[in-house]
């Protein structure tokens, strides 16, 4: 939400969590409200004795700075605008059709919401940034490979494609051709499987969903890598050439599931591939059959991850080094995301640790866990939340949907 000051007509940008965003009805109409401490602002001009508030609002709930013309009584209270938001065509209408629109925005606005507060959440930790030695090396490498590649695969983690998305890949690919992996598919449903598909679709991107465990969809990766880099063998045999095997070279985020993939294409364990970021610390190219070679290469991440949300989602899906964050606060954002997200719930965590949740404080759950089964260990209470995540046991949670 933009917050327009129109005395100096500065904007400030205030981060609103969806537990104080309310909807409220008026007349026919319907407006956003937001709870500014004891403050209601809606979606309008306010004139400014609106602003004059009985009890200070809690300025822990907001930037500052955004609230700093309102927390004082003694100035004169500036006229404040809110935009942006979303509006709602009225919610009381017994027409079907409205009915269906509304809780289509419904859906997709506990998405929008879940975002803005997961960057809420994030702003007060400390910042998540992980680049060990071998990335450096690995990406210095990794240019010079590229010349030899025919086609790229990028793998990316089918839970949280956005997030495992590198800054600079089209940068550095340029127009090469290129196939981009879902991997994971197995841990979201077919609703976001289907989604993300289309999406990618959408934007002329051959994308192909695999599991890298089961191997479903490797096959196809090997025969799509060979049709698509076939030209190649074509201009050498017009120049009189003898055909030579495609390459193809696989990158990605850190534990996306390359090398797993790789393995399960060639049918033996030739790269090595476990449950953690980093596990692969060179470049590696192997044969399959005659006319494949592939490319292993250690993940890669972004010297700097500026988006902080990116960076807590990657490391809830254990795709980035545990040591560059805390397990328990971690945690704590994750069990807060999972009380929102339908398929889970508050429900969800109830009914798998047996303890009552505070959808609003992931930390306090973190540490009831603790008392309740680690004798008051809350990095081994943190962790097996992460774990119990990571292996799946909550069901297909996508944390990441398409962009509409
Ligand atoms: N559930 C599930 N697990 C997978 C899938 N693909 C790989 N894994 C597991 O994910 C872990 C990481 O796989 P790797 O192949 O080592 O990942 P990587 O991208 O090579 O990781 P780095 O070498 O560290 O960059 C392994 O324990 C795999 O068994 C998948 O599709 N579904
Ligand atoms: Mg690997």
């Amino acid at each position: 939400i933009i917050i327009i000051n129109k005395k100096n007509d500065r904007q400030e940008r205030v981060v609103v969590p969806s537990s104080q965003i309310t909807w409220l009805a008026i007349g026919r109409e319907s407006v956003m409200g937001v709870q500014l401490g004891c403050l209601w602002l809606p979606n309008s001009t306010i004139c400014g004795h609106l602003l004059r508030c009985p009890t200070k609002p809690k300025p822990s709930h907001f930037h500052t700075t955004a609230l700093s013309a309102t927390a004082s009584l003694s100035s004169p209270p500036p006229t404040i605008q809110i935009v942006g938001g979303r509006t709602l065509s009225w919610q009381g209408s017994e027409n079907a059709d409205s009915n269906a629109n509304f809780d289509d925005c419904q859906v997709e606005t506990n998405w929008v919401d879940l975002d803005s507060d997961l960057s809420y959440w994030t702003n007060s930790l400390r910042p998540v940034q992980w680049y060990p030695g071998h990335i450096a090396k690995t990406e210095k490498e990794l240019k010079e490979q590229l010349k030899l590649m025919d086609v790229v695969i990028e793998v990316r983690d089918a839970r949280i494609p956005m997030s495992t998305s590198h800054p600079q890949m089209d940068s550095w690919l340029g127009n090469r051709k290129r196939i981009l992996v879902l991997n994971r598919e197995d841990m979201i449903s077919t609703d976001d499987r289907n989604s993300w598909a289309a999406y990618f679709a959408r934007q002329g991107v051959k994308v192909v969903l695999s599991n890298g465990q089961l191997g479903t969809g490797a096959m196809k990766l090997g025969r799509l890598a060979k049709a698509l880099a076939a030209g190649v063998n074509v201009k050498r045999r017009t120049k009189g050439l003898l055909p030579r095997p495609v390459r193809a070279g696989i990158v990605g985020y850190p534990n996306v599931g390359k090398s797993s993939l790789i393995n399960r294409l060639l049918k033996r364990r030739l790269c090595p591939a476990a449950p953690r970021p980093g596990v692969t610390r060179e470049l590696r190219w192997v044969h399959f059959g005659k006319d494949l070679e592939l490319l292993d290469s250690p993940g890669i991440i972004p010297m700097r991850i500026s988006d902080q949300s990116a960076a807590i989602k990657l490391a809830i899906c254990d795709d980035i080094g545990e040591r560059s964050y805390d397990v328990s606060d971690v945690a704590a954002i994750l069990v807060q995301m999972l009380a929102r997200l339908p398929s889970v719930g508050t429900k969800g965590l109830q009914n798998r640790y047996k303890i009552d949740v505070d959808a609003q404080c992931g930390k306090i759950f973190v540490q009831k866990l603790a008392i309740h089964l680690f004798s008051g260990d809350i990095h081994q209470a943190a962790f097996r939340i992460l774990s119990d995540f990571r292996k799946g046991k909550f069901g297909w949670v996508a944390l990441e949907r398409p962009p509409r």
